[in-house]
């Protein structure tokens, strides 16, 4: 009988382990190809790495995750290493393979990028507790055997932040940035600037962050849930040159790229307020303290254009990205209208009407743009009135303006309010803090197609990809922004990673397993998601 228990127990406590490690693996956004073996590679004091050199975002990333979290720090080696990184020119683009065996990990990639996603994915084969920093280094830490092949469905994935609204901290814009990277996105959209307050420093015109960085919120109307403290007469803030540089610095290591975004010619009444002559009616306004669209836009005088061309030269020396984003959207075209100096360039230039002169000073900005040896990206309102030649269209408003762009051969990028607005209510419930309207569960960014039906397969390769969207008009905590960012932003990633879903009522509950086991990566991080929304 005691032979009989032994040996039921030593089978019990085999099918366990085995079960505990197969259910471990859930990794977000979803690999195209996952193999699940048997065994385990045991990482140790006495692991060494090997990697080419042009791989060391990678392996920097790898290595002070494991020294923060494990105490383990890995040795570089030149032959035999326990780690491998290889370079294989025949794997795609931000493409990789991870292979863990029982003797070690073999990773391939053609790119740093590839190499750096399959660190990413390996890092969530490891125990959510290492996302902390453990100061009791661990004596080994066991790596389940898988096989992995992957690669992106879309070349570019993003999320968006609006910091004019509310303003959020250095640190704060590091840790999102670092949320991103852990899911394969690869670019920050920083919505710098906007009618409430202007937050990236331009040194040759210091008012915009002396004063339009700045609004008097005791003036907020309609927002009553604003906590006392935010009541400020000078609330707001902005980042310096420094801090910037630090930023993309950052994000760089995290192999993420920063679109910054300089808003025109509307949602410009910060600016306007700073610098009364850039606007039409030479007026002074505030720093705007209510949400909304406002008539105090750029006038398109020779004054406006050479202010804007300095905003852009300083803000193109400061990020490396190869896109800026001037805005375009919501402009009302009233002052114009009324603008002597408006109507006269319609007719100089033989332009329809002021739609007609958006898109004139849109493509005077492209050109400006191009000499620089840079690429604009706009709202889809840039399309009214004839869109600029090199143009790539964010098609916000539904799909409309990405079948339009793509069809005329431009380049687009999908965040449609239906599936990609995280300051949408994500749940019915009556306990939801106060939002700015609209409905988006997690359920419906998962479903989400970033391609639209209308486009031919060759129309459809101008389709560059998708981006979640964090309008803050009623975030203004970081907290919150945590709370609307996550746990979207995981159905997003996997949208944009592993393509969107064929059978979204199959596949759903697989998700949500894997958001299930995700969450307690973000319980390590202490990251505000939302968590009572699964269904
Ligand atoms: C529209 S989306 C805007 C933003 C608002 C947002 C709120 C877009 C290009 N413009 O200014 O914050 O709606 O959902």
């Amino acid at each position: 009988y005691i032979i009989f228990s032994i040996f039921i127990s030593v089978l019990l406590s085999c099918t366990s382990e085995k079960e505990i490690q197969v259910s471990k693996i859930s990794i977000i956004p979803k690999p195209q190809q996952l193999e699940i073996g048997n065994d385990v590679f045991e990482l140790t004091s006495k692991t060494t790495f090997s990697a080419p050199k042009e791989f060391e975002v990678a392996t920097n990333f790898l290595n002070t995750f494991l020294s923060n979290g494990a105490g383990i720090e890995l040795e570089a080696t030149s032959e035999n290493s326990t780690i491998v990184f290889k370079k294989d020119s025949l794997i795609v683009s931000e493409g990789y393979s991870l292979s863990v065996s029982k003797e070690g990990i073999e990773i391939n990639s053609s790119d740093a990028s590839g190499a750096f996603y399959a660190v990413q994915s390996l890092r969530q084969l490891l125990p959510p507790d290492l996302e902390q920093i453990n100061l009791l280094p661990k004596k080994s830490i066991k790596i389940p055997v898988v096989k992995i092949t992957d690669a992106p469905k879309f070349k570019y994935r993003g999320m968006h932040l609006d910091v004019s609204r509310h303003f959020f901290p250095k640190e704060f814009i590091k840790q999102y940035i670092s949320h991103l990277s852990m899911l394969k996105m690869n670019t920050f959209h920083w919505h710098l600037t906007d009618d409430q307050g202007w937050r990236i420093e331009i040194k040759k015109h210091p008012r915009l962050t002396q004063h339009a960085a700045y609004r008097d919120s005791t003036l907020i109307g309609h927002y009553n849930d604003i906590p006392q403290h935010y009541k400020k007469e000078r609330y707001g803030g902005f980042y310096t040159q420094e801090d910037i540089k630090e930023i993309v610095t950052y994000a760089a290591q995290l192999n993420i790229t920063i679109i910054p975004e300089i808003e025109m010619p509307g949602h410009a009444q910060a600016a306007v307020s700073a610098y009364p002559e850039l606007g039409c009616t030479g007026n002074q306004v505030p720093v705007a303290s209510k949400w909304g669209v406002f008539e105090n836009i750029y006038c398109p005088n020779q004054k406006t254009m050479t202010f804007l061309k300095d905003v852009l030269t300083e803000t193109m020396e400061l990020f490396p990205s190869e896109y800026i984003h001037i805005g375009g959207d919501e402009a009302p075209k009233k002052q114009w209208k009324n603008c002597a100096h408006c109507q006269q360039l319609i007719k100089k230039h033989n332009l329809k009407d002021e739609a007609g002169l958006q898109s004139w000073f849109i493509k005077e900005i492209e050109t400006f743009v191009n000499s620089k040896g840079k690429k604009i990206i706009g709202w889809d309102e840039i399309l009214e009135g004839g869109l600029a030649p090199n143009a790539t269209v964010m098609s916000w408003r539904g799909t409309e303006g990405a079948v339009t762009a793509a069809k005329q051969g431009n380049d687009v990028i999908l965040t449609p309010t239906s599936h990609a607005y995280f300051d949408y209510y994500q749940d019915d419930s009556y306990e939801e803090p106060l939002a700015i309207g609209g409905f988006l569960p997690l359920k419906k960014v998962y479903s989400f197609n970033p391609i639209p039906h209308e486009l031919s397969k060759e129309e459809a390769t101008h389709v560059l990809g998708a981006q979640g969207n964090i309008w803050t008009e009623y975030m203004p905590t970081t907290d919150q922004v945590e709370y609307m960012l996550f746990p979207r932003v995981l159905a997003m990633s996997e949208v944009v990673w592993s393509g969107p879903t064929k059978n979204v009522e199959k596949d759903y509950p697989n998700f949500l397993a894997r958001v299930e086991s995700f969450i307690q990566r973000l319980d390590v991080l202490h990251v505000n998601y939302a968590n009572h929304l699964y269904d």
